[in-house]
Parts: structure tokens; C-alpha cells; sequence
């Protein structure tokens, strides 16, 4: 589920390159708009089977587990931008945490056998006490999003102890690439420097650009979660580079490959900043490396470059590659 989105894009592709059986499940609405909703999955579109359900009905996503019976599944869908659920803190709770105890008490019903993997979020550490983070880091969630899913790697774990249900959690740290939403802050920076590129803006607003975040590439962190559920037990990882960085170098090292000045285009806006706000995050994921040998592949600064220039590509700009020597 969430196979529309960014992650769920990359879960796919690596899936079939295994030979898997892929099942998504949409929304009716991506179903009826295909050419806009489903973009992320165009070219996978005729090697995967689809069906409609929704995160907010236990009735739809049961009949889609009654009907492919599936050996694993990987809840992805969740409504997922922080911001967001400062402005709507109830329907973030009633969708994230009722769509994941619907999908395990679907599961326990009808495939109980099923390995189930739970997308949790650095987000549960929130105003972390410890640095770096570890599975053993006290939650100190930050936002109706951060407490969502708290909630749902607590179900997971309470179907793992009390049914005996093979349900594992990633605790993933920020992971990006081209096909992150416009709305997040990497993605917005890489689409802001492209269209200042184009001539089509002038500015870019971001709200604070001092916090900190542990960035790895998305395509890594899809090979974690499925590794998760070819254990043997269920478990819990956090799924990491180990690094962190400053929204403000991000931008920086992205608008410095494009040969601007970051100071001239970058403005820094009051209102885009949250009512509470997570500081610094930085994983530590030695226990994924332990037990099936994960670690992320792609650099911070492979990152920066992946993403400017594919923005750029699609803004038709080419960016002065000259500049990038040197500074990778
Ligand atoms: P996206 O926002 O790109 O994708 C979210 C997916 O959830 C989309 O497929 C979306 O469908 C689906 N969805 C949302 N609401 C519903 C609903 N009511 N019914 C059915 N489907 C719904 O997120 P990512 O791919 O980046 O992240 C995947 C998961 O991992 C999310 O749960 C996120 O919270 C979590 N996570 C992400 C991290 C990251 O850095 N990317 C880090 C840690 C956790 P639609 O296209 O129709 O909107
Ligand atoms: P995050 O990602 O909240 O960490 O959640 P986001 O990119 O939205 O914010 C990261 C940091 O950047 C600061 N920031 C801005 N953020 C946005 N979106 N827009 C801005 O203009 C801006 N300016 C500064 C934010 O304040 C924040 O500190 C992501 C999501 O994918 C979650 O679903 C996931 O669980 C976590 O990562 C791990």
C-alpha cells in the first residue's frame, strides 16, 4: 500500500527485479486520473496488478487482502508531510493510525502468515535525548504526524507479541530523490534552483534552515525494508547514512553546483516555519548492518547532484557541470 508514492515507486521496481507478484493498492480516484496520480509508477504500470482501496476503509482494504492473499505486504501509504498535520492534526491521526491497525487486523484475519512491514519515521524521535538514534532511543514525537506513527510501530509490535503476526518497523530517516514530493524541502530546493535556472522564478522561500536531518537516497532504503521481511523474526531497525546535514548546506551545495549564489535567491520565511519543530536527527542503523548487511550506498553529495540535475533536465537547463568538479 502507497505504492503511488516515492518510496513505494522504488519498493516496485526492486520487487519485480526479484520476480515478485506485484500488488498496489490506490486510491479509486488515482485509478480514474492515471495520467497525474500514478506518474511515479508510468512505467511499471504493465507488470503490476492495482486495486482500489483506501486507508480510511477497513471494509476496502480487507476485501484487497481477501482477494490477493499475499505472502508480503509493506504498508507505505500514510498521510506522510509534517507540515501538514500542524494544519490538520485529525485527519493525519484518523488516517495514518486507522489505516495501519485496519491493514494488520485484515491481515491477522485473512493472511495470517503474511510478513508485514510497518513504515515508521525518525519523526517518533522527534526532540531526541540521544544522538545518534538507535531502536533503543526514547520516542519524543513532535507533531500529529511523529505521534501517528509512534502509534502504528506500537500496534505493529503489539500484532507481533499478542498474534504472533511476522510485523517488522523500519525506523527510517529522511530518505529523497527525483521523485519526492514538491513539498518537501530537498525536493523543493532541487525544483526552486531549476526554475530560477528557467527564468521562471526569482526566489526561494524556506521556513528554517538551520535544522538538521540524516538524508539518504530513497532507492537504498527500499532494499532495508525488504531485507526486513526475509528475517527470520520480526524486528525493528533504524535505517540511516549516519550523517546529518543542515537544510542549509543542502540548499547551499545544490545551488553552488549551479554555479549561484545561494544568499541572492534564498529567503527565509517566518510562516514556513512549525509551531514545533525537529532540530537535529541522525540515525544510527548498525543494527540493520549486523543483521543482513545494510548500509546506505549513495553520498549526501551524490544526493545534491542526483536530484539537481534531474530537476534541471526536466526544467530543459542545463547546469554548468564545470562547477560540480571539485566540490563532490
Ligand atoms: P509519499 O507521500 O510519497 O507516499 C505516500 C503514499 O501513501 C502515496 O502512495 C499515497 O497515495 C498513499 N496514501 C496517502 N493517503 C492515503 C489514503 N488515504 N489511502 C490510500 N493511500 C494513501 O511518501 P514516501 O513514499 O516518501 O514514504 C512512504 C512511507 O514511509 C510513508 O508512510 C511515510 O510516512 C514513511 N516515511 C517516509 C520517509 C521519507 O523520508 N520519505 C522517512 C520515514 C518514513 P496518493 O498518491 O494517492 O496520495
Ligand atoms: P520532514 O521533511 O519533516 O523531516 O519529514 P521536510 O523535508 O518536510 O522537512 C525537513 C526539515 O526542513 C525544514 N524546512 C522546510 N521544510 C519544508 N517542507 N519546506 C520548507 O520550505 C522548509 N524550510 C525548512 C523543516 O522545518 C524540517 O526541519 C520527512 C517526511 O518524509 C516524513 O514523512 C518522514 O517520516 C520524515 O521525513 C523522516
Amino acid at each position: 500500500m502507497g505504492i503511488t508514492g516515492q518510496d513505494g515507486s522504488y519498493l516496485a521496481e526492486l520487487l519485480l527485479a526479484k520476480g515478485y507478484e506485484v500488488h498496489g493498492i490506490v486510491r479509486r480516484v488515482a485509478l480514474e486520473d492515471p495520467t497525474r496520480r500514478l506518474g511515479r509508477i508510468a512505467h511499471l504500470l504493465d507488470r503490476v496488478s492495482l486495486h482500489a482501496a483506501s486507508l480510511e476503509s477497513f471494509p476496502s482494504v480487507y476485501r484487497v487482502f481477501r482477494s490477493v492473499l499475499p505472502d508480503e505486504c509493506y504498508h507505505l501509504a500514510a498521510q506522510s508531510f509534517v507540515s501538514y498535520s500542524f494544519d490538520d492534526e485529525f485527519s493525519t491521526l484518523n488516517t495514518n493510525i486507522n489505516g495501519t491497525h485496519f491493514i494488520l487486523a485484515a491481515l491477522k484475519d485473512v493472511a495470517p502468515q503474511c510478513h508485514f512491514y510497518f513504515a515508521g519515521s525518525s519523526e517518533m524521535f522527534g526532540n531526541a535525548e540521544q544522538v545518534p538514534q538507535t531502536e533503543a532511543t526514547r520516542f519524543h514525537p513532535r507533531s500529529a504526524y511523529g505521534i501517528s506513527k509512534v502509534a502504528g510501530f506500537e500496534l505493529t509490535r503489539n500484532y507481533r507479541e499478542a498474534y504472533g503476526a511476522h510485523a517488522s518497523s523500519g525506523i527510517l530517516f529522511n530518505h529523497e530523490s527525483q521523485r519526492r514530493g514538491f513539498e518537501f524541502v530537498t525536493r523543493k530546493i532541487t525544483v526552486g534552483l531549476s526554475q530560477i535556472l528557467a527564468g521562471k522564478s526569482k526566489e526561494l522561500r524556506l521556513g528554517n534552515l538551520d535544522a538538521k536531518r540524516d538524508w539518504g537516497h530513497a532507492r537504498d532504503y527500499v532494499e532495508a525494508m525488504w531485507h526486513m521481511l526475509q528475517q527470520e523474526e520480526p524486528d525493528d531497525y533504524v535505517v540511516a547514512t549516519g550523517e546529518t546535514h543542515s537544510v542549509r548546506e543542502f540548499a547551499e551545495r545544490a545551488f553552488h553546483l549551479a554555479g549561484l549564489d545561494p544568499n541572492r535567491y534564498i529567503v527565509s520565511a517566518p510562516e514556513l516555519y512549525r509551531p514545533a519543530e525537529v532540530h537535529l536527527l541522525v540515525g544510527d542503523s548498525s543494527k540493520a548492518r549486523a543483521k543482513f548487511g545494510w548500509k546506505a550506498k549513495t553520498s549526501f553529495q551524490d544526493l545534491v547532484l542526483e536530484m539537481v540535475a534531474a530537476d534541471c533536465a526536466s526544467e530543459g537547463v542545463e547546469f554548468p557541470i564545470g562547477a560540480v568538479s571539485g566540490t563532490r
